[in-house]
């Protein structure tokens, strides 16, 4: 099957379907290539927090009905530590921006539908995915799809599948800087049917690591502990997961998790990956598959969104006004907010995790960094603004 498009996208993620949705608005076509079936992509249990910005965004595009709906708006969040809360009051600090917690997989089945319902073409369960021609002007995307092999011929391709698709090792190596940090310690996930334990995120230090309290909906929970990235989930019961918790997340005035049946769990490892520059020709790479940032800033799907956003931008510049400069800034233009993400991720986790080999001196510059960020209002500020999300055209 040959088939032909202006922009070839390689994943249904958040980056790959928004950018189609982005490009539809104005009258640019695309195909989306997916190797997981729709059900798995719209079941996977990742992302919670949304900046506003992309709030701003999914509604601008008429995504937002359900999330207004469903998703809840958070104005702080709480940093937890020495057995006492300190809250971080987004409406005061962050001149009035917030978060919403809507988890991502809502946003894949609201991108999805709209996509579909547009008429628009999204190939799931694609196999073998090759590129080819990226050097030329007319690159080729070849797959298989339901057992027939699918030719696609592109003006542009985005690499939209995620850090470990096939994209970014399809740019030519010359010329390509990877930075890359991993951690010593992983996130142990789960979650947890049991109303919320708290109205706002709790990220808390202890002595025995990291805790952080997130919810999904009225009747389910999100928690998660720092473990070591290289244990099996198998040591882990249930009862061993909330004495942990509680453990983490206790206080002096006795607070309390609700607690109820565990009905997922899984352990991740954390890593911050930068690749530069994030284009070759008419070839670019957007959102997990160009960088990676721990979950501790909550920032790898907004970033995402932010990638597309520009990316998009610089086409319809392109279709509509046959300049390319916008394209050719595309990697600049990202990797500066790329960077202050990383930078922030990279931050948070730094200050709230214990590190294996971290000595007495290191444990009091965290508690150091912690009691100022909590009480000095420029520390906090800085926090905020990073946290809600910095204005897209910062
Ligand atoms: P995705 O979401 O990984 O989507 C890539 C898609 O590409 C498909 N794919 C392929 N398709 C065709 N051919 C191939 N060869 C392919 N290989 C892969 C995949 O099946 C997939 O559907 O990348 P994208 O779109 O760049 O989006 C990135 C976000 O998903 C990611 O950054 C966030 O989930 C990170 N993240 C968070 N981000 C936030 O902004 N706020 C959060 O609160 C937040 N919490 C989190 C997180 C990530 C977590 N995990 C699991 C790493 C919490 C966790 C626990
Ligand atoms: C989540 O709800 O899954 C979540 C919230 C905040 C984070 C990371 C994950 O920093």
């Amino acid at each position: 099957m040959n088939e032909r498009t202006q922009v070839g996208i390689i994943g249904a993620g958040p980056a790959g379907l928004m950018l189609s949705l982005l490009l539809a608005r104005e009258g640019i076509d695309s195909i989306v290539l997916e190797s997981r079936s729709r059900e798995e992509i719209e079941s996977t249990i990742r992302a919670g927090v949304l900046e506003q910005g992309t709030v701003d965004l999914m509604t601008v595009m008429g995504l937002g009905e359900r999330m207004r709906r469903e998703g809840v708006v958070h104005h702080g969040i709480e940093l937890r530590f020495g057995g006492a809360g300190h809250r971080i009051d987004f409406a005061d600090l962050a001149g009035g921006r917030s978060i919403t917690l809507y988890p991502q997989h809502e946003v894949i089945k609201d991108c999805v539908a709209a996509r579909l319902e547009q008429g628009g073409t999204i190939l799931f369960n694609v196999r073998h995915v090759q590129l080819d021609d990226i050097s030329t002007g007319q690159p080729l995307i070849r797959c298989v799809h339901q057992d027939k092999q699918v030719e696609l011929r592109c003006d542009f391709i985005a690499g939209c599948d995620g850090f470990h698709g096939v994209s970014r090792s399809s740019l030519p190596e010359t010329g390509l800087r990877v930075f890359s940090r991993s951690y010593p310690f992983g996130w142990l996930g789960i979650l947890m049917q049991a109303p919320p334990s708290t109205s706002e995120l709790i990220y808390a230090y202890s002595e025995r690591g990291f805790a952080l309290v997130s919810t999904r909906s009225p009747e389910l929970q999100r928690l998660y502990i720092q473990c070591d990235p290289t244990d099996d989930i198998a040591n882990w019961p249930d009862a061993l997961i909330l004495d942990e918790l509680q453990a983490r997340l206790a206080t002096s005035h006795g607070w309390e998790l609700r607690v109820g049946p565990v009905v997922q769990k899984g352990i991740l490892a954390m890593r911050s990956f930068v690749v530069e520059p994030m284009q070759y020709g008419r070839f670019f790479l957007a959102g997990d598959a160009a960088h990676i940032v721990p979950p501790t800033g909550a920032k790898g799907l907004n970033l995402a969104v932010a990638d597309v956003r520009h990316l998009a931008r610089a086409l319809v510049r392109f279709y509509q006004h046959n300049q390319s400069d916008l394209l050719e800034a595309y990697s600049t233009t990202c990797l500066k907010r790329v960077w202050r993400a990383e930078h922030f991720s990279w931050w948070m986790t730094s200050m709230l995790h214990r590190f294996p080999d971290d000595d007495a001196f290191q444990q009091r510059m965290q508690r150091a960094q912690l009691d100022y960020t909590v009480n000095s209002r420029a520390a906090a500020t800085s926090l905020a603004e990073n946290y809600v999300g910095l204005p897209f055209d910062w």
